[in-house]
């Protein structure tokens, strides 16, 4: 397979070329990855720019009902919408494949719209990897909006958080006062919080808990990247697709003052700096598995529990003979 070929395809548009690199980021085989990482290069210093949108909820809040909805009005209005999803069960699963195609039945029909479930794959690193060099040949793709998509599980949120433009935390109207139990760290990274099925009996509900988190959100901290105002939270109705156009207006908004403000290219840049220092820690731990140092670690690591060498001294002989410190 020729790399620049593959390369000048995605540029073109061509969505099975785009499926075909994909597939190709999503493999573990060694001969892959150089390839994978040869297409990325090809593909640098093209001037698209795709507005990365992270959606996060717990299973049943309606993301895919609201990806479906929502992707159909920004298809409607003559953008390019690509789906990713990162699903940390999906090992389990099988991939969320089944559910998600028949929630979001209309939208993968859509020839503006590209839907790319998650893969069975159970390393968060490899997830997370995998869904940042998608979401990198989507946008070289053309894509105008990718929507990544992640149940609001374990870690899964923070990554989803750290490759996205915008964070938007989907809720359901709660029963009773309480804030459902949303981790402080995510309600931080939230740029919008998106109270859904505000609809029919539900409505009086959803109405409360959005006035609930808005005053939650007040109390946070101001964040540099936010003009006035946000983060800011909202009802809608993904069934009766009520407010999409509006939460589609405050996220426009949004990200209108930080490309002025410069805050939208200086997150990108955090972003790239802080997985550049993830895939090194990832590179060295993988290094620590490998010969000749895993015997070495494991007869070092015997040497520490009889007693015979201290830890520091143990991990700098360690560091010093095998990592070139
Ligand atoms: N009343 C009402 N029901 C909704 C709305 N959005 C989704 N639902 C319903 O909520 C249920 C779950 O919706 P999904 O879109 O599958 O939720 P999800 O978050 O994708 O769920 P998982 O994929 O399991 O994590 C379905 O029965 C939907 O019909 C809404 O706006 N109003
Ligand atoms: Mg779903």
């Amino acid at each position: 397979m020729d790399m620049d070929d593959l390369a000048a395809r995605i540029l073109a548009g061509e969505r099975r070329a785009l499926s075909r690199a994909i597939t190709l980021v999503e493999s573990g085989r060694a001969d892959h990855r150089r390839q994978a990482m040869a297409l990325l290069e090809a593909l640098r210093g093209h001037d698209r720019t795709a507005l990365r949108i992270g959606l996060s909820g717990t299973p049943g809040v309606g993301k895919s009902t609201f990806i479906e909805a929502f992707g159909l009005m920004l298809t409607g209005q003559g953008l390019r919408v690509a789906v990713l999803a990162v699903d940390p069960s999906s090992a389990r699963s099988g991939g969320s494949i089944l559910g998600d195609k028949t929630r979001m039945e209309r939208l993968s029909r859509d020839p503006h719209a590209f839907i790319r479930p998650s893969p069975a794959q159970s390393q968060l690193g490899g997830v997370a990897r995998r869904t940042r060099e998608a979401a990198d040949l989507c946008e070289a793709a053309g894509f105008d909006v990718i929507l990544i998509e992640t149940v609001g599980v374990g870690q899964s949120e923070t990554m989803v958080a750290e490759m996205s433009d915008l964070f938007i935390l989907l809720l359901a109207p709660a029963g009773g006062d309480e804030l459902q139990g949303v981790k402080r760290g995510i309600m931080e990274s939230a740029d919008l919080i998106l109270v859904n099925k505000a609809d029919g009996d539900l409505k009086p509900a959803a109405t409360r808990t959005c006035a609930d988190y808005a005053g939650a959100l007040r109390l946070l901290r101001r964040r540099a990247q936010d003009p006035q105002g946000f983060p800011k939270a909202m009802t809608v109705s993904a069934l009766e697709q009520a407010g999409l156009q509006t939460a589609w207006a405050e996220m426009q908004a949004l990200t209108d003052w930080r490309r002025a403000e410069g805050h939208f290219a200086a997150r990108r840049a955090a972003q790239a700096r802080h997985w550049f220092e993830a895939e090194l820690r990832e590179g060295l731990l993988a290094r620590l598995r490998r010969e000749p140092v895993k015997s070495a670690l494991v007869d070092l690591a015997a040497r520490v529990e009889a007693g015979d060498l201290s830890p520091a001294l143990a991990a700098e002989d360690l560091l010093r003979r095998h990592l070139g410190e």
